[in-house]
This record gives structure tokens, C-alpha cells and sequence, in this order.
């Protein structure tokens, strides 16, 4: 392996990410000077950057599968899934951006810092949103065209599946049903059982998630076989994912998350402790770990950080 430990393979994955997203993202003059600043607030305001970590975690495991001390080509895999993974993470983060607004969660701390809209007011906070969202179709689209038909069409893969992932059928249908279960929507409020739960947050936060490892995946030249199980792995992950956020939720403290604990009791939120526990709750974590466990075995992709990364997800504090 390349790195040491996962510690230091999330520490360079994000320094790498961060210097693209840095050098990639449009600044003054050619953007408004408030609008670029808005977009970078949030941006660099210190995620986990666990959606790019899985793009090239995912990207890293297919090449070390193929060739397993060929550190070169294990590179080369990352810097193919580099635009996906920096793609990803700006649509994230104008999710986060949005789903802060008074329209919709309203919150006033994220990543430890003032949200968006309480710092350039709801107007640009949207604007940054917006703009976040059509630089990374931006970053995905003006990827030089490449002379291996074979890798273009890795690219408009790409693309369509992060467009899927944040579309209506993703991360904004997710968002509605969370609005309709909220009561903040037009109509009667959804009320959501387990598995209308489970349907809920596949969407709002799986589909990103499950992008994310799949586009690592396909940048690296998988079949179509090894991009379903990136897909499958990161679907239990994402769940898991989710699970964790909302036992943090009522476990954790604002200073840790960086955002504002005990949210989902105030505003009524259906989550996994509401319905399950704190004890099933955890319980159905684990089991979805483990079936990450599996499913990357199966996939022959253990020689990777797939699964370190879903055991760190497992223990995550934030
Ligand atoms: C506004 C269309 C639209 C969608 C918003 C992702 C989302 C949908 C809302 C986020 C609300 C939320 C707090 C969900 C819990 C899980 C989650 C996505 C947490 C934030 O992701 P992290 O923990 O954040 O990866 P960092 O800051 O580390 O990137």
C-alpha cells in the first residue's frame, strides 16, 4: 500500500482535493467577486471530504486489483477520478448550502462556521449554490477530449451519473420526501416507516455517496460487474452513513459536528433512534458494515482502503 495507514490516506486525499478544487474553481474577474466568495466559503470550510475519498479509494482499488504493485498505474487511476471526486464534493457541498436555508432545514452552523445565508443573506447563499452546482458539470464537461474513445466514454458516464445522483430521482426527490415528512411541504405531512425511511435517505444522501464510489469505479476502467459492487458497497455504506448522522445527532455535541446537535428531536424528524432505538439503531449500522465487508471481498477489491474507510465510518465522531 502506498500510505501507511488510512489516517494518512485521508490526509493526502484531501490535500489533493482541496489544491484542485482551489485551482479549479473560477475566481475574479471572471466571476463576481462575491459570488466566487460565497462559493469558497463553504467550500473550504473544512469537510470530512468523504465522497472524493471514496472516488479514489474506489479508482485506487480497481487499478491495485489489476496490478497490484504497479504504484504507477494505481496513480494514474487517481488522477483519472480526480475531476469526478472534485465534482462531487462542489455539488455536495451546494446541497449543504441549501439544505441550511430557512426554506428548507434552517440552520445556523455548519463545517463549524455561520451557514451560508446567515453570512451573505438567503439571496447569495443560493447563488452559491447554484453556482457550486454548474462548476462541477462545468469541471466534469471541460475534461480535454480524450484520444481513447474507451475514456471518453468513461466521462460521459460519469457525468450521467452524477447528474442522476443529484437530480430528482437522487438527492433532490430525497429532499422533497424530507420536506413532505417535515410537514413543510404543500399537502398532508408524509409519515415515514422504516423502510419509506430507508427509500428517503437513499436518495437525499445514498445516491451522492453511491456516485461517488461508482464514478471511481468507471474512471478506472471496471467492468460493468466491479462498478455494481463499488455501487452496492456504497449504497450499505451510505446507509450506514446516514444511521451514524442521526445517533450523532442525539449523542453528539455541536462542537464536535461543527453543526447543531440534537436538530432532528426539535423539529420532529423521523430518524433511525426515533423509530428503532439508539441500540437497534447501532445495531443496523454494523450489519450494513459488514455487508461492505462482504460485497468488497467478494469483489476481490480487499486489497484496498474500502474497507478501512467503512470501519473509520463506523467509529466516526463527526
Ligand atoms: C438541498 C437538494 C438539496 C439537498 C440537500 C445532503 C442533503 C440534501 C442534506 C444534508 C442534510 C444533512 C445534514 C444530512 C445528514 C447527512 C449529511 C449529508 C451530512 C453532511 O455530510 P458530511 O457529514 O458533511 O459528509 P461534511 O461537512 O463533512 O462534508
Amino acid at each position: 500500500m502506498p500510505h501507511a495507514t488510512l489516517a494518512a490516506f485521508l490526509e493526502s486525499t484531501r490535500t489533493r482535493v482541496e489544491q484542485a478544487l482551489d485551482a479549479w474553481l473560477p475566481r475574479p474577474p471572471r466571476v463576481p467577486a462575491l459570488v466566487s466568495e460565497s462559493m469558497r466559503y463553504s467550500l473550504f470550510a473544512g469537510g470530512k471530504r468523504l465522497r472524493p475519498v471514496l472516488t479514489l479509494a474506489a479508482a485506487d482499488a480497481v487499478a491495485r486489483r489489476g496490478s497490484a504493485a504497479d504504484e504507477r498505474a494505481h496513480a494514474a487511476a487517481r488522477d483519472a477520478a480526480l475531476p469526478a471526486a472534485c465534482a462531487i464534493e462542489l455539488i455536495h457541498t451546494y446541497s449543504l448550502i441549501h439544505d441550511d436555508l430557512p426554506a428548507m432545514d434552517n440552520d445556523t452552523l455548519r463545517r463549524g462556521r455561520p451557514t451560508a445565508h446567515v453570512v451573505y443573506g438567503d439571496g447569495i447563499a443560493i447563488l452559491a449554490g447554484d453556482g457550486l452546482q454548474a462548476a462541477a458539470f462545468e469541471l466534469l464537461a471541460r475534461q480535454p477530449p480524450h484520444p481513447d474513445a474507451a475514456v471518453s466514454g468513461r466521462q460521459l458516464r460519469v457525468i450521467a451519473t452524477v447528474a442522476d445522483a443529484a437530480g430528482p430521482a437522487g438527492m433532490v426527490g430525497g429532499q422533497a420526501i424530507d420536506l413532505q415528512a417535515a410537514g413543510r411541504a404543500m399537502g398532508r405531512p408524509l409519515t415515514l416507516d422504516g423502510e419509506a425511511l430507508r427509500g428517503m435517505h437513499g436518495r437525499k444522501t445514498g445516491a451522492m455517496i453511491r456516485a461517488s464510489a461508482s464514478c471511481g469505479a468507471i474512471m478506472a476502467g471496471a467492468d460493468d460487474a466491479t462498478v455494481a459492487a463499488a455501487d452496492r458497497y456504497a449504497a450499505e455504506l451510505g446507509l450506514a452513513f446516514q444511521i451514524i448522522d442521526d445517533i450523532l445527532d442525539v449523542e453528539g455535541d455541536a462542537a464536535t459536528l461543527g453543526k447543531t446537535a440534537g436538530k432532528d428531536a426539535a423539529d420532529a424528524k423521523p430518524t433511525y433512534p426515533a423509530l428503532f432505538g439508539l441500540d437497534r439503531s447501532r445495531a443496523l449500522a454494523a450489519e450494513c458494515i459488514e455487508r461492505c465487508r462482504t460485497t468488497v471481498h467478494e469483489a476481490g477489491l480487499s486489497d484496498s482502503w474500502l474497507w478501512p474507510i467503512a470501519q473509520w465510518m463506523l467509529d466516526r465522531k463527526s
